[in-house]
């Protein structure tokens, strides 16, 4: 009897999550504007290689290659790509990249990216990290997210508790590096999801700014090992110079406040485990905000599904796991 009470108390808290979840829906903001083509992929391991769609109206290609030199001043890279079918052959380019791809950018790293062609220049957007290694390393990630997901869904609530162990996962970081969850171990985390093109003052940027905010109290109270996380929600855009950008724009100190993003599949599996709703609708994204304390032992603390949280409200929770 002890057990079926515990289990239909935690089936109860699983329904007012629910029902708290959808009532968060009500409120949230339709994102005019920051439309994006295409609908949400289907939640597969093997969805991995994401690409950007192309921008109506603009000559591109998906192109692959390796970076071999970096040039500050003209904010270009010098790439030697593979053949880009029906265009060209390989052969080694300059071209022109966003501050964000430039900041991070590594010689002898090897990409995939967008060529895009304005004018008589040639641009790469939507970079990637492509060498075997990160790639094997980011697909295998996803896919251990996907097999979690298919365990959670046999399961009466199929989202993981408070008290439960949080997911793992492998995405890049905003510096293009493989982060993986056993990085956090010990940490105490605040994690949120967000993504960079949102226009709703009140919702992202609100979040990104009340991070920081929170980042700052924390380390004015000598709390350590405390981790912020902010995972996107819009994968194919929010490349790691994307985030880079991101980051730079608002000033933000990424040592210890991490902007992630990868595979579509993984980020859908992760909003899956946390029971975050996120979806497009007539070709914009709408979200919930959820705010979530991972202690260092990897277990989900306490969580605050409102755009209302405060970095007061989430410093004391941090305070608490001392
Ligand atoms: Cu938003």
């Amino acid at each position: 009897m002890t057990v079926r009470g515990y289990q239909s108390c935690r089936w109860v808290a699983a329904a007012l999550r629910s029902a708290a979840a959808l009532a968060g829906l009500a409120a949230i903001a339709f994102c005019a504007g920051c439309g994006r083509s295409g609908e949400a992929q289907a939640v597969n391991a093997t969805n991995v290689a994401t690409e950007a769609p192309a921008v109506e109206g603009e000559p591109s290609w998906p192109l692959t290659g390796e970076i071999i030199g970096i040039n500050l001043e003209r904010r270009s890279l010098l790439v030697t790509h593979d053949e880009i079918k029906d265009f060209m052959p390989p052969m080694t380019m300059e071209f022109v990249v966003s501050d964000g791809d430039l900041a991070i950018a590594k010689e002898g790293q090897r990409i995939r990216a967008r060529l895009v062609q304005r004018g008589d220049e040639y641009f790469l957007e939507q970079i990637w990290p492509d060498d075997a290694a990160t790639a094997a390393a980011i697909a295998a990630g996803a896919e251990a997210l996907a097999k979690e997901t298919a365990a959670l869904n046999k399961r009466i609530y199929t989202f993981r508790d408070l008290g439960e162990q949080a997911p793992t996962f492998t995405l890049y970081d905003q510096d293009a590096r493989v982060v993986d969850m056993n990085r956090f171990r010990g940490k105490k985390i605040v994690l949120n999801f967000i993504y960079t093109r949102c226009p709703v003052a009140t919702m992202c940027p609100a979040a990104t700014l009340k991070m920081t905010q929170l980042q700052q109290a924390a380390r004015e109270k000598g709390l350590s090992d405390v981790e912020l996380i902010s995972i996107s929600l819009d994968p194919n855009y929010d490349t790691p110079g994307v985030l880079r950008e991101y980051a730079n724009a608002r000033g933000i100190d990424t040592s210890n406040f991490s902007f992630l993003t990868g595979p579509e599949a993984a980020v859908q599996n992760l909003l899956r485990q946390l029971s975050i709703t996120s979806f497009f609708e007539e070709g914009v994204i709408k979200h919930s905000l959820n705010t979530i304390v991972i202690g260092p032992d990897g277990k989900l603390v306490y969580r605050n599904d409102t755009e209302k949280w405060t970095p007061a409200e989430f410093l004391e929770q941090l305070q608490k796991l001392n």
